[in-house]
C-alpha cells in the first residue's frame, strides 16, 4: 500500500493573488512586524529608537499565508510585503532566519518593488541576489535569508517552501548577516 493510501488525501484548491498589491484572498494568518520588533537587527540602534518614537512604531513588514499541514511533502506558500524606508541609512529589511529543518530550500518570486535577498550559511558563506518584479530567487537548503527593500514602494514576494521547514531565528539577532545594505549619496551600497 502506498503512503498516500495510509493518509487522508486533501482536496485541491486555488486562490487569487493580486499581482499589483500582493493581496491574497482570505489569508488565514497575517503576521505583522513593526519597527519595535526589529530591535537588535540594525547597525544603528539609536536611529531605530528615533524612528519608533517619531513615527509611532511604523509598520515594517507583513506576511500573509494560508497554512497547509506542516508536514514533509506539503508546500507552504505566502506573500511577504516589506515597506520602504531606512534606519540610519540602512534599508528596511526582514529579520531573516534559517529553516528549523535546515536542509529545506525556498523560492521567492518578486512581484513588486526592488531590493536584495541577503543570504548566509552557518560556515561563513555569504551571498546577495537582486530582487525585482518578475525575478525569482532560489534560496538553497542551509542558507539563512533576509530580504531588503531598496526601493520607494513595498517589496512584495510570493514565497514557497516545504511545509515542515519551520523557522529558526538562531544566531541572526546576535550575529546578523555578514553584509548590510545602505543608501549613501542616493546610491545603494552593500557593505
Ligand atoms: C518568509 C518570511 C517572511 C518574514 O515567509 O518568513 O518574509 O521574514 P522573517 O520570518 O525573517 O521575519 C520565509 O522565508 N518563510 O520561510
Ligand atoms: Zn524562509
Amino acid at each position: 500500500m502506498g503512503k498516500a493510501a495510509s493518509k487522508k488525501i486533501a482536496d485541491p484548491f486555488s486562490i487569487g493573488i493580486n499581482l499589483e498589491t500582493g493581496e491574497m484572498a482570505n489569508p488565514a494568518r497575517h503576521l505583522v512586524r513593526r519597527a519595535s520588533d526589529m530591535r537588535g537587527h540594525y547597525a544603528d540602534p539609536a536611529a531605530l529608537e528615533k524612528l519608533i518614537k517619531d513615527q509611532g512604531d511604523p509598520l515594517h513588514y507583513e506576511v500573509f499565508e494560508v497554512p497547509v499541514p506542516q508536514e514533509d511533502g506539503e508546500l507552504m506558500y505566502c506573500i511577504s510585503k516589506l515597506q520602504p524606508g531606512a534606519v540610519g541609512g540602512e534599508f528596511f529589511m526582514t529579520k531573516g532566519h534559517y529553516h528549523s529543518v535546515a536542509g529545506t530550500a525556498e523560492i521567492y518570486l518578486c512581484i513588486r518593488g526592488g531590493g536584495y535577498m541577503l543570504m548566509k550559511t552557518a560556515d561563513g558563506k555569504s551571498a546577495a541576489e537582486k530582487m525585482s518584479r518578475g525575478r525569482m530567487v532560489y534560496v538553497p537548503p542551509f542558507w539563512a535569508h533576509r530580504s531588503v527593500n531598496t526601493g520607494d514602494e513595498p517589496l512584495i514576494s510570493f514565497c514557497v517552501y516545504p511545509g515542515h521547514a519551520g523557522h529558526n531565528y538562531g544566531d541572526i539577532e546576535t550575529e546578523g548577516f555578514p553584509r548590510r545594505v545602505f543608501q549613501a549619496n542616493g546610491q545603494v551600497v552593500i557593505r
